[in-house]
């Protein structure tokens, strides 16, 4: 395995150890104990133990978000014909109203979107002081009577868990007396260390409450759920465009642009296919287990990550004909993209990526870069876990710390009658022969180079001294530091909301994606930017202060120091 080269400066090898070093010096000592666990030199063949998942250093300036964010805003925000009602001060509510760019397209007259709604009980100090049941109980009789869902969610956010209001108890009784399913979710923000611990909370409530409702079943023997896709900027509809041209159906898509008796209706389909592991993965052990649905992880991000995803859908189901219709798509598409590939390629090859993004994206992104001949020096995610870096074989090791005991872990068993194992065990077991395997996230690391910089919830002082050291060609982020890193010259695409753009998935999304990266590293713009401390002193005093360098610094931290140094007193 070749190792990557951190620096775009020709002749000179930076180790990643080297600019790890010079990335901590800053910190004070407990700090520092901390972040070392979390920034790692990758060796893909044997990974090492990365800290991860756990709470973040306050004051540190990290890109992550809160658990309600996990639960409301990404796993059920999308189920678009529910009413979505937070519990809680108006802001929490307002920003999880259409910040998050899943978007929902009526397909039939009396198709419904509530989406555009913004739904809350607006808790007041009278309600933090005396409880909010009852006005939660009014929110839910309002939003009934105006819009008919089918079902209404509950949000819990953080002055609600301190308070005490009994959310699931409003929801009991809201059933009742409506005559519709109101579940609830205790999805406070402080919950757990991130938007993650929301994922599993959503992922337990929406298995319990609706999963498995509608027993309507598949006239399509080749049914699949795509699980942990959430429509950004049109993916999910790239995805289901191309899996049906192959002639393979999609039951649900969780959660993007998906109606409420779809995922009650996501049980009779017969695979489940996952794309992002971190949001979705308990979900997809548990529909195994209560219902017999195998699953195993998908790629559309790339090229060749879809045409391998859906060669193994297609060697999943066996069928000779789907397998042809298969590859003659992939060959359909790629007669397509491989021209506007080859293009791109030859202006952007052999330039360099990093990428900070959520719990899935960090990873599935360096295939598209990779397409285009472009290499990855470093990557993280704000909140996976280290089965999304490290691989799911240990997940067996992971230690259960407080904060991840108090997220429900649901016991679920084989439903009595509706357990149906989609392959027969002689089945599973000629596929296994043939290579075949179920429940394969190997995560992120065993894909990236030796030597590249694995950086766990990335601070804004690491990014600063990874532009500043590495110079990479682009930085794919959020908008919590596409500020901070284009001030310092390197252009940022957001991957969150994609700046507006998307598709991104399939092969439709490939090639937009190259193209607008192209445009991004070869355009001259970014080399006229001067970011403001180097054009002020006083500001520059306070960027650089610089505490006693700690003892154990090796002489290559030492050279990186220097050459900043110089690099900035030239200025
Ligand atoms: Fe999964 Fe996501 Fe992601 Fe995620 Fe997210 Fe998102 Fe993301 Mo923003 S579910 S982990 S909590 S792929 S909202 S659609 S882009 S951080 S990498």
């Amino acid at each position: 395995m070749s190792e990557t080269n951190l620096t775009s400066a020709p002749g000179e090898m930076l180790s990643s150890q080297a600019i790890k070093e010079e990335m901590l010096k800053i910190y004070p000592a407990k700090t520092r104990r901390k972040r070392d666990k979390q920034i790692l030199a990758n060796n893909p063949d044997a990974p090492q133990e990365i800290g991860a998942n756990s709470r973040t250093i306050p004051g540190i300036i990290t890109q992550r978000g809160c658990t309600y964010a996990g639960c409301r805003g990404v796993v059920l925000g999308p189920i678009h014909d529910i009413a979505h009602i937070t519990h809680g001060p108006v802001g929490c509510s307002f920003y999880s109203w259409l910040s998050r760019r899943n978007l929902v397209r009526p397909v039939k007259p009396g198709d419904t979107n509530y989406l555009q709604y913004c739904m809350t009980t607006d808790m007041q100090e009278e309600e933090i002081v005396f409880g909010g049941e009852k006005k939660l109980a009014q929110a839910c009789r309002e939003a009934y009577e105006i819009f008919h869902p089918k079902a209404i969610a509950i949000y819990a956010t953080c002055p609600v868990g301190l308070i005490g209001d009994d959310v699931h108890a409003v929801a009991r009784k809201m059933t009742e007396e409506l005559g519709i399913n109101v579940c609830a979710f205790s999805c406070e923000g402080y919950k757990g260390v991130s938007q993650s611990a929301g994922h599993h909370i959503a992922n337990n409530g929406v298995f319990k409450h609706m999963v498995g409702r509608d027993d309507t079943p598949q006239t399509s023997p080749y049914s699949i759920n795509v699980l942990g896709e959430y429509n950004i900027g049109g993916d999910a509809w790239a995805i289901d465009e191309l899996l049906r041209k192959c002639g393979i159906h999609v039951v649900s898509t969780l959660s993007g642009d998906v109606n409420y008796t779809q995922v009650c209706n996501a049980h009779t389909a017969n695979l489940n296919v996952v794309m992002c592991h971190r949001s979705i993965n308990y979900m997809a052990e548990m529909m195994d287990t209560k219902f017999g649905i195998p699953w195993f992880k998908v790629n559309f991000i790339g090229a060749v990550g879809t045409a391998k995803s859906l060669r193994k859908i297609g060697q999943f189901f066996g069928d000779k004909a789907l397998i042809d219709r298969i590859e003659e798509v992939i060959a359909q598409e790629m007669a397509v993209l491989r021209p506007i590939q080859n293009d791109v390629k030859s202006r952007c090859n052999g330039k360099k990526v990093a990428l900070f993004v959520g719990g899935s994206r960090a990873h599935h992104y360096q295939d598209l870069f990779a397409d285009m001949g472009m290499e990855t020096i470093s990557a993280g995610y704000e909140f996976a876990h280290r089965d999304d870096y490290e691989g799911r074989t240990v997940l067996p090791t992971i230690k259960v710390d407080a904060d991840s005991r108090n997220i429900e872990e649901i016991h679920v068993d084989a439903d009595p009658t509706r357990y149906n194992p989609r392959k027969t065990p002689e089945q599973m077991a000629e596929l296994a022969a043939g290579g075949f395997s179920f429940k394969d996230y190997d995560g992120m690391m065993r894909q990236m180079k030796k030597n590249s910089l694995v950086i766990d919830d990335i601070s804004h002082h690491e990014m600063e001294k990874l532009i500043s050291i590495c110079k990479p060609d682009v930085i794919c982020s959020g908008i919590k530091d596409k500020f901070v890193i284009e001030k310092l010259g390197v252009p940022c695409k957001q991957l969150h909301s994609y700046d507006y753009g998307g598709p991104y998935a399939a092969f439709v999304g490939a090639a937009n994606f190259y193209q607008e990266i192209d445009r991004m590293v070869n355009t001259k713009v970014w080399k006229y930017i001067v970011p403001p401390w180097k054009k002020s002193p006083e500001l520059q005093a306070s960027m650089t202060y610089n505490p006693k360098p700690a003892k154990e610094e090796s002489a290559q931290a030492r050279k990186i120091a220097r050459k900043l140094k110089a690099e900035e007193e030239a200025i």
